[in-house]
């Protein structure tokens, strides 16, 4: 249950949504591929477009029971539909009857390339022939390279029949929708009143630090006795790196020998097993418990809803992130974060990684504070010793802190990715 305010549930003059006309719906496709970032994504972007464009969204999942724990859902496991917070979710399964759902429906977007049913693929032909065909979008991964800009809003056309017993054939034009950096794309997900609530937890830190507390279901007492007020806080959710993480080990090490004392809260998750190997603990830890080390306090926290979630980036002093959602989430929250990207076949993600370092580290007004992130981001990511690229780091964080506001405020300078689609829709041939 989320104690703070969410992000969406403050009250704004801008937050009553358009009104909305039923027969103009949204059908998002996610296929859960693992963890949770494909799903916080078209959670995350089904429910600003209910709440911030009025638009009728309905979500299918291909694996329900995966939504239905991302959103603490634990009561409709066995239901195959749910309405949440205005989106309409439903499982994802054989026999779905397209031409009957197509019928109520203007756009069609299959996250992250997952593949459409045939079926209803040659329902959207039968149902485009002859009059205004639907709208279909992929949406892409988010890259900060370059080549995004050039492909973000091309067009495919596909040739398709209608399907079994017809004749009637269509050509049907998918568009390629690229969150992104910059102008030339998508933008990134932004609801209307996130920056004004990250100003409002930021402007009483200590305050939402004490109300978070017992969102993270550890003993008060426990978390400040590493001297509250002064303690760095870091938020830390990386991938695990089985056998003996040797990037975590060595940044613990660092913090358990460093001067000032450290909280590192831990969302409850696949890297705890690290953090036990990491702190050389008989047994897995569970959420509650607190490990302390020198200067370093461990704690294990629930994983929080994504609301909560927030509320922690906004008011840790370093946030560690991997995927694509968090790392976005930690952008908007303009605290210093050191990336742990999703790791591809053949290294692609490396790319990835130094073309966001580019980015990130363009504006060179301080470039030793740029240069000390950027190398302890690749370590990490390469599972390399880092104790002392940490010792290098820490004094930089006030600098970084700057640095990820700067940055924040030119994102927040671009249309954001749920606005980005509403103008596309409106604007669509
Ligand atoms: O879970 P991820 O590793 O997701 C990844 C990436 O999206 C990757 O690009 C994709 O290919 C792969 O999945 C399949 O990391 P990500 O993207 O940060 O998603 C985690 C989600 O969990 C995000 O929406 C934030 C949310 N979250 C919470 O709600 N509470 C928490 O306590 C934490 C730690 C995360």
């Amino acid at each position: 249950m989320a104690l703070l305010m969410s992000v969406s549930e403050q009250s704004s003059p801008d937050a009553t949504p358009a009104t909305s006309d039923n027969r103009d719906t949204w059908l998002i496709f996610c296929a859960v591929i693992d963890n949770f970032g494909d799903i916080g994504v078209c959670w995350r972007l089904a429910r600003q477009l209910v709440r911030e464009h009025g638009q009728p969204i309905v979500l299918y999942v291909d694996d329900w029971d995966r939504a239905l724990d991302f959103l603490q859902r634990q009561d409709a496991h066995a239901q195959t539909q749910i309405e949440e917070q205005g989106v309409e979710l439903r499982r994802w399964q054989d026999g779905i009857d397209w031409p009957d759902i197509l019928a109520s429906a203007t756009l069609v977007l299959e996250a992250f390339g997952c593949r459409l049913p045939d079926a209803l693929i040659a329902a959207m032909a039968q149902f485009s022939a002859g009059r205004r065909p639907l709208c279909w979008i992929n949406l892409e991964y988010l890259s900060a390279e370059t080549w995004v800009e050039d492909y973000h809003g091309q067009r495919s056309l596909q040739s398709v029949t209608g399907g079994q017993g017809s004749t009637s054939s269509a050509v049907l034009s998918k568009t390629f929708f690229f969150p992104g950096f910059t102008k030339g794309t998508g933008g990134l997900l932004r609801e209307r009143d996130l920056l004004q609530t990250h100003q409002s937890w930021q402007a009483e830190q200590a305050r939402t630090r004490a109300a978070l507390i017992p969102v993270m279901g550890c003993a008060a007492d426990r978390l400040s006795i590493s001297a509250p007020g002064s303690a760095l806080w870091i938020s830390l959710f990386a991938y695990p790196k089985p056998p003996g993480n040797v990037a975590l080990r060595s940044w613990f090490a660092a913090m358990a020998e460093g001067a000032g004392p450290v909280l590192c809260l831990v969302p409850a998750g696949s890297l705890v097993a690290d953090v036990a190997d990491a702190l050389d603990l008989a047994q897995i830890p569970v959420a509650g418990e607190v490990f302390t080390q020198g200067s370093l306090s461990v704690a294990i926290i629930p994983f929080l809803s994504l609301d909560d979630y927030d509320c922690l980036l906004s008011v840790c002093d370093l946030n560690l992130v991997r995927g694509e959602d968090s790392f976005v989430r930690a952008q908007w929250a303009a605290k210093p974060l050191i990336w742990h990207i999703y790791p591809q076949q053949d290294d692609a993600h490396q790319i990835k990684l130094e073309a966001f370092l580019a980015r990130y580290g363009e504006d060179r007004w301080s470039p030793a504070s740029a240069d000390k992130l950027a190398r302890f981001t690749r370590f990490w990511n390469l599972d390399a010793d880092c104790r002392k690229l940490w010792h290098d780091l820490r004094p930089q964080l006030p600098d970084l802190t700057h640095r990820a506001r700067n940055w924040q405020q030119k994102l927040a300078a671009l249309p954001d990715l749920a606005s980005s689609l509403m103008q596309f829709y409106r604007n669509r041939p």
